[in-house]
């Protein structure tokens, strides 16, 4: 097979002082943080749809880089997708991958003849895996770029949509693990609405909880043994999507008792459009036992859309992996990067520049959490700052056991609430400033 990003080395970790752009800084997979590899602890993966299919298309203008990777015909397109993406992830030394259906073969007029496709790829894919020693960390169906999920996939007004979007996740479901894929994730692009007037929503999330129910005992059945998550995200492309953020969809899994069946895929950029930092979604999920995976990417605070640019912010980043190491380290998820060069980034090596930047990124959040956490003094304060409810009334407040009365009696009895200590925000985030600079 030919090489594809000719010139390109495999990528080194060389260490902080080097000048070559084409080496890792900060990120050593063999190197210990917090008890295990970097490898093992950042689990990265390639998005397929941003790094082989993304061309730089925005609303005013088409693509200004090809990846057709020379491929002559549909099926050789995605032929040759597929042993670029191993070369890429070879060369990145990146161990899991994701995809859509969509991204990995090509969509013909006949669904027969696209799931023929998708076999033919799934085989190639396989040998891939095999031969790089690569893995799937979670596939899923595209359910909103074909006209026929205009008014939605699983939330359509249109039951012949909703059985396409249902023959999609079948197939996606078959061949996520087919390929050993360690997740499976919903996103809902068209689930929600853009005005009211026209639509059902009790009705439409109804059918989404059954879809949802039906697609999680279909891949049991089959042997699926990965991890569903949902990925919440408030708009785009509708005005409101029903997957708002975390705790929207907490109340929705609650609702329709998929709680135990689904983890959340969190992405950065969807969090900042919610109105919510990304170590909100991640504390969010954490504290209700949800936590599975992450889309590490980042947005532009003074736009309102989805720009998913690779993650350069440390300090978002070192939040990021404390959530992480706190809910106890990724089990079957990772840090997929969901995200794409910029339109104007059209040369195939900003590809690596990219990934170097985001890995790299991560690479010195997680260094930059490890020693928060070794350091101790923002967990001693939290600590401290909850001390009342250790003893006394505070204990049997947290116990259960007090009543109401209890609690008049106790407030009577005070006069008022005298002791209330500083909650020291500007001195706790120069704390952490000094634990990042030092
Ligand atoms: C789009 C989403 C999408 C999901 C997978 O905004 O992030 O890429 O991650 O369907
Ligand atoms: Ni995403
Ligand atoms: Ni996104």
């Amino acid at each position: 097979m030919s090489e594809f990003f000719k010139g390109i080395h495999k990528i080194k970790f060389e260490g902080a002082k080097t000048d070559n752009p084409l080496s890792f800084r900060h990120y050593n997979p063999d190197a210990i943080v917090g008890g295990k590899t970097m490898r093992q602890q950042l689990r990265f993966a390639m998005s397929y749809w941003h790094t082989m299919c993304g061309e730089g298309t925005d609303m005013f203008g088409r693509g200004t880089v090809n990846k057709d990777f020379h491929g002559k015909n549909p099926m050789e397109v995605f032929e040759n997708k597929a042993h670029a993406a191993f070369e890429l992830m070879h060369k990145l030394d990146i161990d899991f991958f994701c995809f859509h259906d969509r991204d990995i073969a090509p969509e013909y007029e006949v669904l027969q003849e696209t799931n023929e496709g998708l076999d033919k790829i799934t085989i190639l894919l396989k040998q891939l895996m095999k031969q790089y020693n690569k893995k799937l960390l979670w596939g899923t169906a595209n359910n909103f770029s074909n006209p026929r999920y205009m008014h939605g996939a699983g939330t359509s007004c249109s039951a012949d949509a909703f059985c396409f979007a249902a023959a999609q996740i079948k197939k996606a479901l078959e061949i996520t693990t087919e390929l050993g894929g360690e997740g499976y994730v919903f996103w809902g692009g068209r689930e929600g609405y853009d005005t009211l007037l026209n639509t059902d929503m009790g009705l439409e999330l109804d059918n989404m909880a059954k879809l949802m129910r039906m697609s999680v005992e279909y891949g049991r059945s089959i042997g699926f043994k990965g991890d569903f998550y949902i990925e919440p995200k408030p708009k785009e492309p509708t005005k409101h999507q029903y997957d708002f953020d975390v705790a929207t969809v907490l109340g929705f899994l609650r609702k329709y008792r998929l709680d135990k069946d689904f983890k959340m895929n969190i992405e950065a950029n969807h969090a900042t459009l919610a109105q919510h930092t990304f170590q909100h979604e991640l504390r969010v999920a954490r504290v209700n036992d949800v936590f599975g995976s992450i889309d590490a990417n980042q947005g532009d605070l003074l736009l309102g859309w989805d720009t998913d640019q690779f993650p350069t912010n440390v300090y978002d980043t070192a939040m990021c992996m404390y959530e992480v190491i706190k809910a106890g380290g990724f089990t079957k998820g990772g840090l997929n990067f969901d995200a794409k060069t910029r339109r104007g980034s059209h040369e195939l090596e900003d590809i690596f520049y990219s990934y170097i930047a985001g890995m790299d990124a991560f690479a010195l959040g997680l260094k930059v959490a490890d020693r928060l956490i070794a350091d101790g003094r923002i967990d001693k304060f939290v600590e401290d700052r909850y001390a009342s409810y250790k003893s006394g009334i505070g204990a049997d407040i947290v116990s259960g056991k007090a009543t109401m009365a209890d609690l008049e009696k106790h407030a009577l009895a005070l006069g008022d609430v005298v002791n209330l200590k500083s909650s020291r925000q500007e001195y706790l985030e120069n704390i952490v400033n000094s634990i990042m600079f030092e």
